[in-house]
């Protein structure tokens, strides 16, 4: 192999160019200096040497003097001061007078490391709370760029310079013995920035607010963002809520509102498991909107709390509203220990279905009778997300079994695990940041020579009904169910050795997986399949004659036949000339001699180039600009719903309809009665919606539109993240395939008319849920969506061989257009 500087020298070699004779007069012309050469040369010279010396003075001398502000918060005990009311009110003089002590004191401590002391500009007290005395503290540096890490590690271990300083104080006696000191400093595992969050830094408040809630034990106390609910939140203001409870207390944080922008890099609120803003005890950030009806409850683990809140620019979003009130520690909501017995029972994390507080720890010891053993299932296990980057060391909260810990969010009803003895304990563990909704399990007593009596036990020791297994479906979740299976008649073999249900045959998609199921469907060799499964010759296709009877082996011929008979598939142009081209609309060709196929196109795009919904991921912002919260006032979303024009939304009948329970709904222009029949709304607007980047049509299909089964759908909403489960706070995207019309009938028990669609992953686990009724079901067609579908009813959601239903909006494009005149 040929090295790099060889290839080099080649290079060379053929890059050499001699000079033409000619070109050698001008050169030996040129050499001939002049005295005006001479000068410039000197003159270039000297501003060469200048500007050198000019750059080394600028580094040497100004450089180094580049500074970043570096803030970092913490906490210390005071141990040998008692506690007084008036710590709480930061203008007394009590207040002023311990700040002024606390802070002359931590000069003295930072001034025992050298990195510290050289870059120290000072510090504030924020709050006190009990304990004997806690003081909470904000401390400012000024850090030459490139030694901000070095400044993170000194102050990381603040505790040590505590211990050096009180050591070497010529301690007065009045001096404060400080004990348990926090500081924002980098632990070993943590990964975040160690100093105050930098969109707080970056961003310039034009106002900033602070107040401050006692709980009492007889009071509920409330807080709100400014404004609520009357008026958005103020933009680019930064609040912040200190909450405190008498001493054996913790705070108990309920909200009933949560709206903010759904972008936490805009706005955000933050709740902290201390009185300042420390990073290492954040207990959760929240954005977007919650639904109401899902509980939103945190407790702390002492008897402090903080809520800031951060806006930037003017989104007119509500805010949030939340009570406040004081738990005694020890209070029944809050004790997890314990001992259980019995031949089944339940227990789950302090606080479930809310979040648990923060430095918790439980165990539970299970005993079940001698000769059984003991069997958990977590029904739910919903434990904070953060640092699962390391998921393996589960390093902050988890579940431990039998010494195997499990963390983070697991599906329902996957996490089991079976002792070897008729004992087994259960450990909950959560660390002093980020807090989850917690876990739910059961345990029953089981023979471990027989752990799934009359059932199928799966490889990851899940007991399922006998009849599931190899019945086309993963119902272990690890599809050891479905190996080495016999298919059964009533299965369709695949070749790659899965059964899948015979029904699913010539439907259109690939079950199988490797295409088993869609070979030898209907026509013979030579023949077309029509679409309404009549079969003709191939020769008949584009010959100018409806030879199916429903035109379709005159669709899609190459060129546009222009003036062809109407039939239910051709597109009708605005002049009422019939074109054979499939979903000509808006496509970018200009297909009707009118070219109305091309008209009213700036619909069904997003702004963004971007690469609740059961299964579903969250959208990116601006994704699907038609989407809309419907809400009733004080109950928040209840529906989706389309934007098709300024003035109009689609959604769905039922959402509209007045049922008694829900008031104030707008008075729609329904089809008929609102039932699972003509489940289709529109509403009109007060005024016009101007368009943004966030705010945009879809496009509504013609009448003969044609969405294929198997065709690739997105559903959006912010509907129950499972069957029976919490609304998203995030908008949720999932994509499913439309399943075609009679398997779905079949599934359905007969109850889809033509007037609706089905759509779904049949296998389960994709679905529309409650809560995103009315919303669209967009289909991409070209560089555009179209919406297919609006979001109206199911047999419960995501499960299998049960898909959702939605209203076909082409059956209703006719009726749209007379109301809408869209
Ligand atoms: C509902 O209740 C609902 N799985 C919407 C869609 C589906 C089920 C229920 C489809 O709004």
């Amino acid at each position: 192999m040929s090295s790099p500087s060889c290839e080099m020298d080649k290079d060379w070699d053929t890059s050499v160019q001699f000079l033409p004779a000619s070109d050698n007069k001008k050169l030996e012309k040129k050499k001939g200096p002049g005295k005006v050469g001479a000068v410039i040369g000197v003159v270039i010279f000297l501003a060469v040497i200048a500007l050198m010396t000019g750059l080394l003075v600028w580094h040497f001398h100004f450089r180094k003097d580049v500074r970043v502000k570096r803030m970092y918060s913490g906490s210390i005990r005071i141990i040998n001061q008692v506690f007084e009311d008036a710590y709480e009110n930061s203008s007394s003089s009590e207040f002023k007078a311990l700040a002024n002590q606390v802070t002359s004191q931590l000069k003295v401590i930072y001034s025992k490391s050298p990195q510290l002391a050289k870059y120290y500009v000072g510090s504030t007290v924020q709050a006190f709370s009990e304990g004997s005395v806690i003081a909470y503290y904000l401390s400012e540096f000024r850090v030459p760029v490139g030694q901000e890490a070095a400044v993170d590690n000194a102050m990381s271990s603040m505790d040590k310079l505590v211990d050096k300083a009180r050591r070497s104080f010529h301690t007065p006696g009045n001096a404060l013995v400080f004990e348990d000191v926090m500081s924002s400093g980098r632990a070993k595992t943590q990964t975040t920035d160690i100093s105050l969050d930098t969109r707080l830094l970056s961003t310039s408040f034009s106002d900033s607010f602070k107040f401050s809630e006692h709980a009492r034990t007889d009071h509920i106390g409330q807080i709100q963002s400014p404004g609520f609910p009357d008026s958005p939140y103020p933009s680019n203001t930064f609040l912040q809520w200190e909450l405190r409870a008498d001493p054996n207390h913790v705070i108990k944080l309920e909200f009933d509102t949560m709206n903010l922008e759904a972008n936490c890099k805009n706005d955000f609120v933050k709740i902290y498991d201390s009185l300042v803003a420390i990073e290492r005890r954040i207990m959760e950030e929240l954005c977007g909107y919650y639904s109401p009806s899902s509980p939103l409850t945190f407790m702390s683990s002492g008897n402090v709390m903080l809520v800031t809140m951060a806006t930037n620019d003017k989104k007119n979003y509500p805010g949030f509203r939340a009570k406040v009130s004081q738990v005694p520690r020890g209070s029944k909501a809050l004790t997890c220990n314990g001992h259980l017995t019995g031949e089944r029972g339940t227990f789950s994390s302090p606080n479930f279905p809310n979040y648990y507080p923060p430095q918790t720890r439980c165990e539970w010891s299970i005993t079940v009778d001698p000769g059984k053993v003991v069997k958990v299932t977590f029904r739910k296990f919903l434990l904070s997300k953060s640092g699962l980057e390391n998921s393996k060391d589960c390093w902050k909260d988890y579940v431990e079994v039998n010494g195997k810990k499990v963390c983070g969010e697991q599906p329902d009803r996957t996490v089991t695990e079976t002792s070897k003895t008729n004992t087994m304990s259960v450990v909950f563990f959560s660390d002093a940041s980020y807090v989850g909704r917690g876990f739910d399990a059961e345990f029953e007593a089981i023979d471990s020579n027989d752990p799934c009596p009359d059932q199928f036990q799966c490889r990851n020791q899940r007991c399922i009904k006998k009849e599931l297994q190899c019945d086309g479906w993963n119902d272990c979740g690890e599809m050891s169910d479905e190996l080495n299976c016999k298919c059964s008649s009533k299965d369709i073999s695949c070749k790659n050795g899965l059964c899948k249900p015979m029904f699913w045959k010539c439907d259109g998609v690939d079950d199988c997986g490797d295409g088993t199921d869609e070979e030898n469907c209907g026509c013979q060799a030579g023949q077309m399949k029509c679409k309404n499964n009549k079969c003709v010759s191939e020769k008949n296709q584009c010959d100018g004659r409806d030879d199916c009877g429903d035109g379709s082996d005159e669709l899609n011929c190459g060129r546009v036949a222009s003036g062809v008979t109407c039939t239910d598939l051709t597109y009708r142009c605005k002049n009422n000339k019939c074109i054979s081209k499939v979903n000509p609309e808006c496509d970018g060709t200009r297909d009707c001699e009118d070219g109305s196929d091309e008209e009213n196109c700036d619909c069904g795009r997003s702004m963004f180039k971007t690469s609740r919904i059961v299964g579903g991921q969250d959208a990116d912002e601006g994704e699907f600009p038609w989407q809309v919260s419907l809400h009733v006032k004080n109950s928040g979303h209840v529906c989706g719903a389309s934007i098709i024009s300024p003035r109009w939304l689609v959604t769905a009948a039922h959402c509209v309809q007045d049922d008694g329970r829900t008031r104030s709904y707008p008075t729609p222009t329904t089809t008929n009665t609102p039932t699972t029949m003509n489940d289709i709304a529109l509403m009109e607007l007060d005024g016009p919606v101007t368009y943004s980047d966030h705010i945009r049509p879809v496009c509504l299909p013609a009448a003969q539109h044609d969405f294929p089964a198997g065709n690739t759908v997105w559903i959006t909403g912010w509907g129950a993240t499972r069957e029976g489960g919490f609304a998203a706070p995030v908008l949720q995207k999932a994509q499913v395939r439309i399943i075609n019309d009679s398997v779905c009938n079949n599934l359905m028990g007969g109850q889809i008319t033509s007037r609706m669609l089905c759509a779904g992953v049949l296998s389960g686990g994709i679905d529309a849920c409650q809560g995103d009724s009315g919303g669209p079901l967009s289909n991409p067609s070209g560089n555009r969506m179209f919406l297919a579908g609006v979001v109206s009813w199911g047999d419960g959601c995501a499960r299998r061989n049960k898909p959702g239903i939605y209203t076909r909006v082409t059956k209703f494009r006719g009726w749209i257009n007379e109301k809408t005149g869209v």
